[in-house]
């Protein structure tokens, strides 16, 4: 096992990652920016180095320092946590060839699940269940696009194959507006990604979104942990997770869970993974695979009882998976809160001094925060302030949980969306479960504040 590992993010996840460590026996470095200089991690590591001022550019994203701290401190392994440098392939191969290991999948992987046609050429070919469209990179020919969207079916939509998480994406419903939209997709996603290429599905009009966390090690073991439901949220941006899925079948998952434990083996994947699906009418389809730790991996934890961060640890420094599927069980259900330090209605961020912090507690609650009382939250970064997971017997016990817990917080400074939470957590068509991706947007739009 390593002695020393190096962990190249901030927040939450920079604290759920040394909690891994130390429960591990193993040492932690943080880099940190001028603007954490007061970070509780940054304080409760082994080692903290300053790499840079406030802007990601030139501190979380800045390979060189990263590596070069890792040398200085002779750390053996860096953890990217999520965001930043966490699925640049690039930053892998030059961990792994600056002689660290990377505690992640191959430089390979990355790549593969970066460029989304290749990702979904991979899953097609690994028999995983994917949304009907274009085969690889749509041609020029203007009459090819058009044949191939009449196949497809309209509604269509385009997207860029070096995008992702929403981004370089547009819906046609008509071939009268179908070659201009392939062509202003493509200019965009060549200024964005620098690279052009683009893709066609169906586009389905009111799924959920529903992933499966896998892990697989270097030895073609692959497993699946059941999947999170993450279809609460706003452009893009999750703020409810829950695991597991209300509502879909045990026998549905399960299919496509084997089958992504499958495709893991198949491909050589190696570390955590999700497997990103948007589902509907009974149906999965598969749209993107996530090579890193998620921010919604405790729900998979507390249903499971595995720590994922650490499995990433054990992966990278070449252990087996200590557990067979057969053996994973699922117990219970998990909801997770993500607090966000911003308006609750207009969503604007608000950055600043957190003058009282007071988490909640109580069986069955987890929060997972870098905050306290008088920590000035900086306005450089993504405006998360922490989380908190509940887990349940059943999904109406994790549901009073959270309004317990969320009664409990008290963040005064700053504004949050815990109302909002408040609000959702006593929403019908929520608490019955099975709410589709336009569900906020749509519920915001009737709830005028
Ligand atoms: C789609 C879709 C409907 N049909 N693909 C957005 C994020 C990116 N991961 C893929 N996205 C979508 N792809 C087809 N064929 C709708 C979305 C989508 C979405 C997906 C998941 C979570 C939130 C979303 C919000 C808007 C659109």
């Amino acid at each position: 096992m390593f002695k020393k590992i190096l962990i190249a993010n901030r927040g939450e996840i920079a604290l759920r990652i040394q909690r891994a460590c130390q429960e591990m026996g193993i040492k932690s470095v943080v880099v940190y920016s001028e603007a954490d200089r007061e970070a509780k991690y940054v304080r409760l590591a082994d080692e903290a180095v300053c790499i840079g001022p406030a802007p990601s550019a030139q501190s979380y994203l800045n390979m060189p320092a990263i590596i070069s701290t890792a040398e200085v401190t002779d750390a053996e392994a860096i953890h990217p946590g999520y965001g930043f440098l966490s699925e640049n392939a690039d930053f892998a191969e030059r961990v792994e060839q600056s002689g660290f290991t990377f505690i992640g999948p191959t430089p390979e992987s990355i790549r593969m699940m970066g460029d989304k046609v290749s990702a979904k050429q991979a899953m097609i070919k690994a028999g995983v269940p994917c949304v009907p469209g274009s085969e690889g990179v749509l041609p020029e020919d203007p009459k090819e696009i058009i044949r191939i969207a009449r196949s497809v079916g309209y509604p269509v939509i385009i997207k860029a194959s070096g995008g992702g998480g929403g981004r370089g994406m547009r819906v046609v419903h008509t071939e009268a507006a179908l070659v201009n939209a392939v062509q202003m997709t493509r200019t965009e996603a060549g200024a964005a990604f620098g690279n052009p290429a683009v893709y066609m599905e169906k586009f389905l009009e009111n799924p959920r979104h529903v992933e499966i966390q896998v892990l697989a090690d270097s030895f073609r073991n692959a497993v699946w942990l059941g999947e999170r439901d993450c279809s609460m949220q706003r452009r893009n941006q999750k703020i409810i997770e829950e695991a597991p899925a209300p509502g879909i079948p045990r026998r549905v998952i399960e299919k496509v869970g084997d089958r992504c434990a499958a495709a893991c083996k198949k491909m050589g994947y190696r570390g955590a993974g999700t497997f990103e699906f948007l589902y509907e009418n009974g149906e999965f389809y598969f749209i993107e695979m996530n090579t890193r730790v998620q921010v919604e991996h405790p729900v998979t934890e507390l249903v499971t009882g595995i720590d994922i961060v650490q499995q990433q640890i054990r992966i990278a420094a070449g252990e087996k998976l200590p557990f067979t599927q057969r053996q994973i069980q699922l117990r219970g259900h998990a909801i997770e809160c993500r607090i966000n330090a911003e308006d609750p209605y207009k969503f604007l961020p608000s950055p600043g001094r957190i003058t009282m912090w007071h988490p909640p507690g109580g069986p069955g609650v987890r929060v997972d925060s870098h905050v306290y009382t008088n920590y000035f939250v900086p306005s450089n970064y993504d405006s998360m302030i922490g989380k908190i997971i509940v887990h349940g017997d059943t999904r109406e016990q994790a549901l009073a949980r959270m309004r317990m817990a969320l009664n409990e917080t008290v963040v005064e400074g700053i504004k949050t969306n815990i109302p909002l939470h408040r609000e959702l957590m006593a929403d019908a068509k929520f608490i019955q479960g099975g709410t589709s991706i336009h569900y906020l947007e749509s519920w915001l739009s009737h709830h005028d504040r």
